[in-house]
């Protein structure tokens, strides 16, 4: 590039950049005036774990960086991290295993993201709260109807459509877990999807599907944010919120409505076994002498060429480790209908599945989802979520 046009392009992104710290500033001071006052105090919880302020500066560079923002933006991050508990929250169960609730709060050493789940201010949530029946939908109603066009609607699991939606019914009056999702999601700021059931369907939905289970967009036709993964990581559920707290509006999301953030590429992109994988060093039965030396695992079925997520760079069990690095292949958890289309599990899929063996592998990916273009837009203002009162 010119050295002219480079000196545009940096005025440009400069501009951009300003702009945004700007709406960023006004919408923060928008959350102070119309959202409840924060139900936790962050620092004093932090203290009280064992954080100290500088694991949280530390934390703060690292999700500002991660959010694809630039370093002036870490105060806001902090700032949206203190008020994170002012953010309601209705969380819905339906077709599950609720492993996604479970891996989010099943922490031994918690860190800044734990500990902002545990801030949390669940209004509902049918796994965590102590009231049921009658008791329970009336805390829903209320919750509903005090904080209309405010809060986020999570939601767990996916959406039968058989039986007139029948095959899930909840609380005293039986109410199908459509009716229950189209009532809650219509008054909510946005709906984020956790885990691949609520997403696509995922296992609830797995052939031959007899309650005929899709996932909640598909099931009742409203924009979801999808959090992949089955369980998804909790780092990209806070950030996914932290975005919204800075700017108003849920991040920009890829074709299938995962955050660009945290799905914009490939397992195997950021793989630590990729260098094996460029070098031909498969492991090609588990134990043999490629599997003690860490080699990769695609011939063992690893479907990490075929999957987007950031598994690698933020991994589970408090940062400790990852499928891959635990010694199994990736098997596909963020995509749409893996337990189907990524089988079987433990071997490569046939080279006909997308037009290539592992030769052309690499290209895999790029065919497979249709991301969308990344880059600057990541983090511009205005994902496909609708807001409450938006033209
Ligand atoms: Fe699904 Fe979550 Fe997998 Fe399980 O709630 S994404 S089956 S981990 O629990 O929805
Ligand atoms: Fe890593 Fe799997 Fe790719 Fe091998 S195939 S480099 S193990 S993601
Ligand atoms: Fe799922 Fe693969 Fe990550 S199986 S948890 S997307 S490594």
């Amino acid at each position: 590039m010119a050295k002219g046009n480079n000196s545009e392009y940096k005025k440009m992104i400069d501009k951009h950049y300003k702009d945004l710290m700007k709406h960023c500033q006004l919408h923060m001071e928008q959350v102070e005036k119309t959202l409840p006052e924060p139900k936790e105090d962050l620092q004093g919880l932090l203290k009280e774990k064992g954080i100290s302020r500088r694991d949280f500066v530390k934390w703060t560079s690292a999700m500002t960086a991660a959010l694809m923002l630039p370093p002036i933006f870490r105060p806001m991050v902090a700032k949206a991290a203190e008020n994170f508990s002012r953010l309601p929250v209705v969380w819905l169960h339906f077709a599950e295993c609720t492993g996604c609730s479970e891996a989010f709060l099943r922490s031994s050493y918690p860190n800044v993201d734990d500990i902002l789940l545990e801030t949390i201010s669940l209004e509902y949530h049918e796994t965590l709260m102590a009231a049921s029946g009658y008791q329970a939908e009336e805390n829903l109603a209320k919750a509903v109807k005090d904080f209309d066009g405010k809060f986020i609607c999570v939601i767990e699991g996916a959406l039968p459509r058989g039986l007139n939606g029948k095959y899930l019914t909840l609380g005293p009056k039986g109410k199908t877990g459509i009716e229950v999702a189209k009532e809650v999601a219509k008054k909510a700021a946005a709906v984020v999807c956790i885990g691949s059931c609520s997403a696509y369907g995922n296992i609830p939905s797995a052939n031959p599907n007899p309650t005929d289970a899709v996932g909640v967009s598909k099931a009742i036709g409203v924009s979801t944010v999808n959090i992949a993964g089955c369980p998804p990581n909790g780092v990209n559920f806070t950030g996914t919120l932290l975005h919204f707290l800075m700017f108003g509006a849920l991040p920009p999301v890829d074709s299938l409505g995962r955050p660009l953030w945290a799905y914009g590429k490939r397992i195997h992109d950021y793989c630590e076994r990729r260098p094996h994988f460029d070098a031909s060093e498969f492991v090609e039965e588990w134990g043999d002498k490629g599997a003690l030396k860490g080699w990769c695992l695609y011939k063992v079925g690893c479907k990490g060429p075929y999957t987007y997520a950031n598994c690698a760079k933020v991994r589970f069990n408090d940062g400790i480790s990852w499928p891959v690095m635990a010694g199994h292949g990736c098997i596909g958890c963020t995509e749409p209908g893996f337990w189907d289309t990524m089988a079987p599990l433990e071997k490569p899929l046939p080279d006909k599945t997308y037009g290539g063996g592992e030769k052309t592998v690499d290209n895999i990916g790029i065919a497979l989802t249709g991301i969308a273009v990344a880059g600057i837009a990541a983090h511009a203002v205005g994902s496909g979520i609708r807001h409450k009162g938006d033209k």
